[in-house]
């Protein structure tokens, strides 16, 4: 016989799953927010930009924790500009800036009590850059978003060792607990002192898989110290409850060309984070540059797939963008200017991503990115409503077209030697955008 308390015990127990499942109405508009947003600008700056060697310099030139301190000491950024830096990511188009706040060395960008392994309290330039940046962003309306590494080669806590980290001189002991602790004291002081922020970006998780990371802890955390805050984790792995964002490194959305992402996309937003050579902290000498053309493509294509583009920059030591990247930031945001409707606001068009390009749509109006095809005749598939007129996005122009059960035909005009993307407007059954 069932009793009234087993019948209690059960409407409880089924409550608070619900409520485990139960995502706030702040984040879920915060996840639309990101969805609309599309293009983020990704910043990797840290103490290793000093020696123009990328982010990993501490692990691939097995430097030991004091040599690496001593480094830190002489981290003094004097032309760092917020404004500046704020004004490019303004020009480049991106609604949304991720910054290293403590990269795999340990090291913290930002004022922290939990250490003074930080940039205030261990280098000569003893000012908050995160701080000035998050004012900046608020100043200008761009979201600011912390990366946050969990691997740390530094800090003595981190034990046992992951697969990284293990020349640096630290001795064989330290408690995980601790280390735990301490991200989530410092986690706390991110939420608090910088104001709303877009959420946090998690990145190392993969350096120890199988440890206990205490996730449900540390993302309960954030959620109450700031409700809308995204949480956007880069374990490489189908979303976990309580994340906000399913990351694709070096990929688009379900692709595995870097060979540790995963091929599941789940039901989240996501998001592709990119290099514009091949390296995130500033490289001195990786002159391997992707063209304009390129990023558009990513961008595009990331788009096409639903998702968004977070597109990285290293700076230099000194603070400043080196020109290769701001060139390529302002081309984007020129064509942006033109071409941002076929973009923002958009989800995933009705055609999946081809080799000639992509389509994204917004209500019933269709883009059709147009990449890379070389005749004047484009067959698409069905695009699940009727096309009532089509035109370029640019000038408007309108375009011939036929509809038959099989797909919409398209006759393009010649494509112009610099157009990186010709953008066909679908205006279909209602014709609202
Ligand atoms: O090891 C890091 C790397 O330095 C960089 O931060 C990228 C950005 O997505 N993530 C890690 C590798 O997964």
């Amino acid at each position: 016989m069932i009793t009234l308390g087993a019948v209690i015990a059960l409407c409880q127990s089924t409550t608070g799953a619900a409520q485990a499942n139960d995502v706030p109405p702040e984040r879920l508009a915060a996840r639309q927010w990101f969805q609309d947003a599309k293009f983020g600008l990704f910043i990797h700056w840290g103490v290793y930009s000093l020696l123009g060697q990328g982010e990993w310099v501490m692990q691939n030139r097995k430097m030991t924790g004091s040599e690496y301190e001593w480094l830190a000491t002489t981290f003094n950024p004097t032309k760092f500009d917020a404004r500046a830096w704020v004004d490019l990511a303004r020009a480049a188009g991106v609604k949304y800036i991720t910054i290293t706040s403590r990269h795999h060395d340990g090291f913290s960008m930002f004022k922290t009590a939990a250490t003074p392994y930080n940039i205030v309290d261990w280098t000569p330039f003893r000012r908050d850059p995160l701080k000035e940046l998050a004012d900046e962003c608020r100043r200008q309306g761009i979201k600011l978003f912390f990366y946050y590494s969990q691997l740390d080669w530094h800090h003595p806590d981190y034990w046992p060792r992951g697969n990284t980290g293990l020349e640096t001189g630290r001795p064989a002991r330290g408690d995980w607990n601790t280390y735990l602790n301490f991200m989530d004291r410092q986690l706390t002081e991110l939420l608090t002192h910088y104001g709303p922020l877009g959420g946090i970006w998690f990145d190392g998780m993969w350096d120890k898989p199988d440890a206990d990371w205490r996730l449900p802890q540390t993302y309960a955390l954030i959620h109450r110290l700031q409700p809308a805050a995204l949480i956007v984790p880069n374990h490489h792995k189908a979303p976990l409850p309580g994340e906000d964002v399913q990351t694709f490194e070096q990929d688009l959305p379900g692709a595995n060309t870097a060979g540790f992402n995963t091929t599941e996309i789940g039901a989240l937003p996501t998001e592709t984070s990119l290099t514009m050579n091949g390296a995130w902290g500033f490289n001195i000498t990786d002159r391997n540059y992707k063209s304009v053309s390129s990023l558009v493509s990513t961008l595009v294509r990331a788009a096409g797939a639903g998702g968004n583009l977070l597109l990285n920059v290293g700076p230099r030591p000194d603070g400043t963008i080196q020109p290769e990247f701001v060139e390529r930031l302002h081309e984007i945001g020129r064509w942006l200017s033109t071409y941002g409707r076929s973009i923002y606001g958009t989800r995933a068009g009705p055609v999946p991503p081809r080799a000639w390009g992509a389509t994204t749509r917004r209500g019933d109006t269709i883009f059709v990115h147009v990449l890379s095809w070389p005749d004047r005749i484009l067959a698409l598939p069905p695009v699940g409503a009727h096309v009532r007129r089509a035109s370029l996005l640019a000038g408007g122009a309108p375009l011939a077209f036929s509809e038959t059960t099989a797909g919409v035909t398209l006759t393009l005009p010649a494509r112009r030697q610099d157009e990186y993307d010709q953008v066909i407007v679908l205006e279909t059954t209602s014709g609202r955008d």
